[in-house]
């Protein structure tokens, strides 16, 4: 089964938790998605996992260097995301970000102008679940 790293803020905020919560259900039905955590909405920013964090910082570049492909949901800005999509491309994997304008904040230029990167923006679950379609459909 496909292993997916889906990435999306934490610290950052999470004011989009919600919609993780719907892209990860989405993505369970392409294969096993190792960071179900990150749409749980009973994760706050500032009240995490048990885990210090360099146990969370080895754990999940662990699982995105064993991964077959990482999403990454960036409309809200996190350092940790912009970290975890820098390993991604450097570790030569494919890499979408799902971007929704509507959301209010500009993407960063290093997301936006990385050639490592395929940025699809989207408004509506339909959208963003073709762009994971197509994407999938790629990297297996
Ligand atoms: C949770 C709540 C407060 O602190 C935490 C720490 N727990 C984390 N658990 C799992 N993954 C984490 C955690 N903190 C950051 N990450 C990883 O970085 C996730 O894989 C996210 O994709 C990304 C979020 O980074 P920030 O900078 O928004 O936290």
């Amino acid at each position: 089964m496909m292993k997916i790293y889906f990435a999306g803020s934490i610290r950052g905020g999470r004011g989009d938790a919600r919609i993780y919560g719907a892209l990860i259900e989405l993505l369970k039905g392409y294969g096993e998605v190792l960071t179900e955590h990150i749409g749980n909405r009973s994760l706050k920013a500032n009240r995490g996992e048990a885990l210090d964090s360099r146990d969370i910082h080895d754990r999940d570049l662990n699982w995105l260097r064993s991964s077959d492909a990482a999403i990454a949901e960036v409309s809200m800005p996190s350092l940790g995301v912009g970290y975890e999509i820098a390993h991604a491309v450097q570790w030569g994997k494919d890499v979408l970000c799902l971007y929704n304008p509507a959301r209010g904040k500009k993407l960063s230029a290093m997301i936006a102008g990385s050639p490592g990167v395929q940025v699809c923006e989207y408004r509506t679950l339909d959208d963003a679940k073709r762009a994971m379609e197509d994407f999938l459909g790629k990297s297996e």
